[in-house]
């Protein structure tokens, strides 16, 4: 079976409707077809200086949420990061492969940079592409469920893992694809729509948290920005506003954007808004308990995570014992 991986960083108490029908929808699918592995990448959370407690209880809660999004611990591993080593070992050997210049055009290091002033940004900010590259090859991933904000660190993966491959022969490392899906793989902030939903901007009207209160997610979508005209229709380019509106519409029923826009002919942006405020709320109440169960048993979660790190630790290993092997460092004898 082809294998998908992908993950996300710890770094908020929830995650929002672009993680969700970004990445996280296309994880649960991939599931039926794929040998699936999710990881809550920690270690790369350490790159904006977390509180200690903070961390430890976003790395349980976004676990939580991965699970209640339908990721099935029968099925796939979901593991944290960092109780696999290899990950930090294979980013090691990755970072001899990437060049000064490939690093530094990372446009997300260069907007991260940019809000903390570079000489603020830490080292680890710069070379987190090339652990990202270290936790897709490590398990010879063929596919990678992420948002489109990630594409050119998924080019990145592939561009070393082609390298190391021309170098030391084919089957050193799998190259990976990234999954994209064309429709969700941007979901816009709903005051600014033309920039992607995303924990950091700053403005919480903007979000729709999957945790949030029923209350707060309605007003949100209530007062949404959306433009002068009075007409529904889909037109990014036009009216970003009600397209991601509809975007958000079409993919929490699965119905089309078009049937959409044909019910709505003649009737008020109001309108939509109420009726996908129910839509939404409907849709994060049995997320939002099912968050919670895992939430308050952490022994029960912690041992679905256990587990996971114990399974993704073997499948690792074999795959760095190669890599190293091919490489020319001698075999660990004392193993
Ligand atoms: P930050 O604001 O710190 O950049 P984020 O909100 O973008 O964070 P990440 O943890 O970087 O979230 O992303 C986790 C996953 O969700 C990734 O696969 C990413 O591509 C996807 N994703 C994030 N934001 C969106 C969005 N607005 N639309 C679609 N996918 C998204
Ligand atoms: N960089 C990603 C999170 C991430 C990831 C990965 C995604 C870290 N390692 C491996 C897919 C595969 C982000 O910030 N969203």
């Amino acid at each position: 079976m082809t294998r998908v991986f992908s993950a996300m960083q710890p770094t908020s108490d929830s995650l929002h409707l672009g993680n969700y029908l970004g990445a996280l929808v296309e994880w649960v699918k991939l599931q039926d077809t794929h040998d699936a592995i999710y990881s809550v990448v920690d270690l790369h959370a350490l790159t904006q200086a977390p509180e200690p407690e903070l961390l430890r209880s976003r790395t349980r809660r976004t676990a939580a949420q991965y699970l209640a999004a339908g990721v099935d611990p029968e099925r796939s591993l979901c593991f944290v990061q960092s109780h696999v080593p290899q990950h930090a070992e294979l980013s090691w050997i990755l970072s001899t492969f990437t060049g000064m210049g490939e690093a530094s055009r990372m446009t997300q290091f260069k907007d991260k940079a940019q809000k903390t002033g570079e000489s603020g940004a830490n080292v680890g900010l710069f070379t987190y592409p090339i652990l990202m590259a270290a936790d897709i090859l490590l398990y010879d991933t063929d596919v990678v469920p992420v948002g489109e904000d990630q594409r050119q660190h998924l080019e990145l993966s592939r561009d070393l893992a082609q390298r190391i491959n021309g170098r030391f022969g084919e089957g050193t490392v799998m190259v990976p694809e990234a999954h994209i899906v064309k429709e969700t793989a941007k979901i816009y902030d709903l005051q600014d729509p033309v920039k992607k939903m995303s924990k950091s901007t700053g403005n919480p009207k903007g979000i729709i948290e999957m945790l949030d209160d029923p209350k707060k997610v309605a007003k949100n979508i209530k007062s949404a920005v959306t433009d002068l005209d009075s007409v529904i229709r889909f037109d990014r380019e036009a009216k970003p506003g009600v397209s991601n509106l509809l975007t958000i519409y079409s993919a929490l029923t699965g119905r089309d954007v078009d049937g959409l826009v044909a019910e709505y002919e003649g009737r008020m942006y109001g309108h939509l808004k109420v009726d996908l405020a129910d839509v939404v709320v409907a849709y994060l109440t049995p997320f939002h308990d099912a968050a919670m169960e895992w939430i308050e048993s952490p022994e029960r979660l912690d041992g679905v995570l256990a587990q996971g790190a114990a399974k993704a630790s073997t499948i690792a290993q074999a795959t760095l014992d190669r890599i190293y092997d091919r490489l020319g460092l001698l075999p660990p004898l004392h193993r």
